[in-house]
């Protein structure tokens, strides 16, 4: 008999959004109602696509906007086929930390990349592979940058200027109001409590 497909759930928005927080919170949440749950992040989740990410983050030689654009899509590109893929065809759900957006907000928003061009990345990329739900956590940068610079050391994009993470934001609203079925933005501006409460309100409702 074929397994169900599991369910493909990602959480986007800026720096210091609350992502990890609430990805840990959205596993515990669908695991209590019985279901298998992988978690994982972008870039990240395999080996290789660790490895990368470390170049992505962590590197400190100039990289042009279309380099780091391709890394993202060679990681996730492993991502898709050693993790997602195999693990929603075994019926278990995905909480993933970021996905395809953020190239769109990040590389094409952020760095001034075409569409166009992160686009044809995605088709090649994901076959068709859709997220069923996409959370947008939603705070405005200077909101993000203060908790990320409270926790210590930044990574490369952490660094980036307000302007810069003002056109990701917009990028990431944008995404969100053309899929309206697919898309919830949650105001992550809030107190955790009051994050937590609309939050649990959208995995009732679309789940
Ligand atoms: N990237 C990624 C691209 O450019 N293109 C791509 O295609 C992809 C996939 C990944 C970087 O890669 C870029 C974007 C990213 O910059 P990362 O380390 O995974 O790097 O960065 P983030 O995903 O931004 O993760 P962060 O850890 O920085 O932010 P989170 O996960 O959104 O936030 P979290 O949960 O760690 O919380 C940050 C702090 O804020 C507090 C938390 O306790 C924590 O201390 N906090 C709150 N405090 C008060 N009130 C609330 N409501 C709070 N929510 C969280």
């Amino acid at each position: 008999m074929r397994r169900k497909r599991g369910r493909f759930i990602v959480l986007e928005g800026g720096e210091g959004a609350g992502k990890s927080t609430w990805a840990v919170f959205i596993r515990d949440w669908l695991q209590s109602q019985g279901r298998k749950v992988v978690s994982t992040r972008e870039p990240g989740g395999t080996p290789l696509a660790e490895s990368i990410r470390k170049v992505l983050l962590e590197g400190r030689d100039h990289m042009p906007a279309e380099s780091e654009l391709m890394l993202m899509f060679a990681a996730r590109v492993s991502h898709i086929k050693d993790l997602i893929e195999p693990a929603l065809m075994s019926g278990q759900d995905v909480v993933c930390d970021r996905f395809v957006d953020s190239s769109y907000a990040y590389q094409g928003a952020g760095r001034g990349l075409r569409r166009e061009l992160i686009s044809a990345l995605e088709r090649m990329s994901l076959q068709g592979l859709k997220p069923d739900l996409v959370l947008v956590f939603d705070l405005p940068p200077v909101v993000g940058l203060a908790r990320v610079q409270r926790r210590g050391a930044q990574d490369r994009f952490e660094r980036e200027p307000l302007a810069f993470q003002t056109r990701v934001r917009r990028e990431f609203l944008r995404r969100a109001r053309l899929a309206p079925r697919r898309y919830r933005v949650i105001d992550a501006s809030q107190p955790l409590e009051k994050v937590r409460v609309d939050l649990l309100k959208v995995l009732e409702k679309t789940l």
